[in-house]
């Protein structure tokens, strides 16, 4: 019974920063395409996590087949809900965001498609485009 309290409190402050999520979005129309540096056939992209802004930039455009890093830098300990990253498909274990750690993850894509960049809990924070 507490379990499942707790739970639904989880779930509604996930729900709850989704909203806020979409509404930074629309209000600035800041999603911000992603520059790659390109290093020994690896693509690596920069992005600053803070708790104001999410990710920065947090949209992306990556091929299939193609080797793909992604290095976070966390401006702020995230907290909450959103205080993992992940990208279900490509990096599946939850990534805790802490300050001043970087957080490296580096794959493959095999799959051209929508990869959605979340919490652990599969909240939104941005987007993976492989082609
Ligand atoms: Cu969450």
């Amino acid at each position: 019974m507490k379990t499942s309290i707790v739970i639904a409190i989880a779930l509604i402050t996930c729900i709850a920063s989704t909203a806020s999520f979409a509404a930074d979005q629309s209000s600035t129309g800041n999603a911000v395409k992603a520059e790659a540096s390109q290093n020994s056939g690896i693509k690596t992209f920069t992005i600053l996590y803070s708790n104001a802004k999410n990710i920065a930039p947090n949209t992306f455009t990556v091929n299939a087949g193609a080797r793909v890093r992604l290095e976070v830098n966390p401006l702020d300990t995230a907290t909450g809900c959103m205080n993992t990253i992940m990208v279900p498909g490509l990096w599946d274990k939850p990534e805790p965001i802490i300050k001043g750690k970087k957080i490296v993850m580096e794959f493959t894509p095999k799959r051209p498609g929508s990869y959605k960049i979340t919490c652990a809990m599969g909240v939104n924070r941005g987007v993976i485009v492989v082609k």
